[in-house]
């Protein structure tokens, strides 16, 4: 099976343990995916989608209770407790195990163990990671060959000596109360128990792309992050990247495959990635990103031709689509899809769609679908020294007191700016939805250690740059009184990006406020919008009052990590507090 020993005894050991019928080593070929998807067929947990307008499609419905991460059951294990910090749950590592090991004695009965290498990242590309997921689910195995590089090559690549992350994961039986996704950053392992879904289940991407390798990444001094990243094409042909950082449902994917207003004739958006970046210091004093993956996993609902074209066009093929609606011919369905409802349809959990058991589609229902089919995918994305960064944005979900867009002062107060985001909660995960929660650089659920360690780790990288990231923060969902969005975003928000990229460039109007640059009603080019002028300074207000109460949160929040916390990060608390202080009184 493998040349590696270390590989091979691991393996083994797994399947004497969790004691398989069969075991497959994935190839990753199309003939192997033909098979696994026959399987599913058979068993029901695939349906095909009508092949006239679905090429190549399937629908999964997931367990209604298995539709979002679960962050209360994700832990991180270090050996000290205070390595996990407050924003992680944690567990002995000796007693994780137990508990895990105790799931998995005997969990493959009668299921195949399939064994997937995988590469995250460009192949070549001394960026990239290798890891193995070992899992009994069909499901996880097709979405990993559209998610990331794996079979064959990214065998001989692990075979070729380098490390490789291990990922362990069982359905089990799908049960809530025995369903756990811990972490060991220490032992570069993941042990995944109790659900197929998402980010529970599909190993390479936020457990090791983000959790273990934002672990590693802090000892080798580099960044693993919840960023999209873009290139933005100006009418003469130069072309500057950007990465941003949005909670979950925050807008990633829209962002990446943005289609810029008519009036913005000649510029182009092209997509890097859409939901994680690895950001390594470059020879040149710049900053490098790749995306590690190779597919999306997208938000379904609001996708449609007028919110995100390159989406729909990527979509359609080759797809999975899990937990939307099903139309009577055969396709896709999801509220804010361009299709109006149809008569007949059956909703995510396979009853007749009845609009008094809640939405068609589930709010976090996704699909899979490789990068290479989208129009806007770059031609630089499996480039592998990676794409220099010229800006980083951070951004939340936030009906109030957060402007459409500032930029950070300098990297200190953009680490600060990152630090300090806030967003309201999404289906994404388990739990409330709409309560507004810290969720510094987008990576509350995400980060692997101590989010004290983690800010110093940021507030280091910038010295280490010539030529360091602008730092900005946007705000699209931003809400009047009567709760309806302010600005129209998606496509529109190419505006705000056209005004970073002047602002790299040195150029662009804009008004110096405690925190930080905002444009000035002549700054942004609103060609061709339709937006009044009480309405736009609404969106470009910074309350000073507002922003007090604010300050006082964030600060509260610091302190919850104590004494670790970077003395950076509270000189900039207060410089902002006193700067406020003195426009309150004035
Ligand atoms: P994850 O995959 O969970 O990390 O999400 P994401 O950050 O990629 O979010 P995505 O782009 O999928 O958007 C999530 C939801 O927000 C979708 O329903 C979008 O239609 C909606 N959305 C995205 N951009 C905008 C915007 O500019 N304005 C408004 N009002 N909604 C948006
Ligand atoms: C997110 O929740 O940020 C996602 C989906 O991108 S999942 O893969 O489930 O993490
Ligand atoms: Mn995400």
């Amino acid at each position: 099976m493998t040349s590696n020993l270390e590989l091979a005894t691991w393996v083994e050991q797994m399947a004497s343990l969790m004691q398989p019928e069969a075991v497959h080593w994935c190839d990753g070929s199309e003939a192997e995916n033909q098979t696994l998807v026959e399987t599913m067929l058979k068993d029901g947990s695939l349906l095909k989608l009508n092949p006239e307008t679905h090429l190549n499609c399937y629908l999964h419905r997931s367990d209604p209770s298995d539709v979002a991460r679960v962050e209360h059951l994700t832990f991180v294990c270090t050996r000290n407790q205070e390595d996990a910090g407050p924003n992680n749950n944690w567990m002995a590592p000796e007693e994780a195990h137990r508990k895990m090991d105790a799931l998995y004695a005997g969990c493959m009965r009668g299921r195949v163990m399939y064994v997937i290498p995988y590469l995250m990242g460009p192949y070549d590309s001394p960026y990239s990671r290798a890891g193995v997921e070992i899992t009994d689910s069909p499901y996880v195995v097709a979405n990993m060959r559209i998610m990331a590089r794996i079979g064959t090559r990214a065998l001989r690549h692990i075979e070729s000596g380098n490390s490789f992350v291990r990922g362990l994961h069982s359905v089990g039986e799908l049960d809530p109360e025995r369903r756990f996704i811990m972490h060991f950053p220490e032992e570069l392992l993941i042990k995944s128990f109790g659900s197929g879904y998402g980010g529970n289940a599909l190993l390479g991407k936020k457990c090791h792309a983000l959790r273990i390798a934002s672990w590693q990444a802090r000892t080798e001094g580099w960044l693993a992050e919840h960023m999209l990243i873009l290139g933005l094409e100006d009418p003469a042909g130069n072309t500057t990247y950007v990465a941003a950082a949005f909670p979950s449902a925050c807008g990633k994917t829209n962002l990446a495959m943005l289609v810029p207003p008519a009036a913005f004739k000649g510029w182009k958006v092209w997509t890097v990635g859409d939901d994680i970046a690895w950001l390594h210091p470059g020879p040149d004093g710049r900053l490098y990103a790749i995306n590690p993956e190779a597919g999306f996993f997208g938000v379904a609902p609001g996708t449609s031709m007028k919110t995100n074209p390159n989406c729909m066009s990527t979509l359609g093929r080759n797809a999975i689509y899990t937990n939307v609606a099903l139309t009577p011919d055969g396709k896709p369905w999801w509220e804010g899809i361009d299709d109006p409802e149809p008569e007949g349809l059956t909703d995510w959990q396979g009853r007749s769609f009845d609009r008094s058991q809640g939405p068609a589609a589930h709010p976090n229902s996704r699909f899979t679908v490789s990068a290479q089919q989208c129009p806007s995918y770059s031609v630089e994305a499996n480039s592998p020294g990676g794409v220099p960064i010229s800006a980083i944005i951070f951004g939340g979900r936030r009906s109030s007191v957060a402007p459409l867009v500032y930029e950070a002062l300098d990297w200190a107060h953009g680490v600060f700016t990152g630090a300090s985001v806030a967003s309201e909660t999404t289906a994404a995960a388990v739990g409330q939805v709409g309560q507004v929660r810290r969720d510094p650089m987008a990576m509350k659920p995400f980060c692997g250690y101590n989010f004290a360690d983690y800010w110093a780790h940021w507030n280091t990288l910038g010295p280490r740059l010539a030529h360091p990231p602008k730092v900005f923060h946007v705000n699209w969902f931003r809400k009047d009184a009567e709760g309806r969005y302010l600005w129209p975003g998606f496509g529109e928000n190419m505006r705000v990006l056209k005004w970073i990229v002047e602002r790299c460039a040195g150029e662009a109007a804009a008004l110096r406020t405690p925190i930080g640059h905002v444009p000035d009603l002549s700054g942004l080019d609103l060609a061709g919008l339709d937006i009044r002028r009480n309405t736009l300074e609404a969106l470009l207000a910074v309350d000073p009052t507002v922003w007090h109460r604010e300050m006082e949160e964030i600060a509260q929040y610091f302190a919850e990590f104590g004494a670790r916390v970077p003395e950076a990060l509270l000189q900039q608390v207060e410089r902002i507090r006193s700067e406020l202080a003195s426009q309150l009184a004035a």
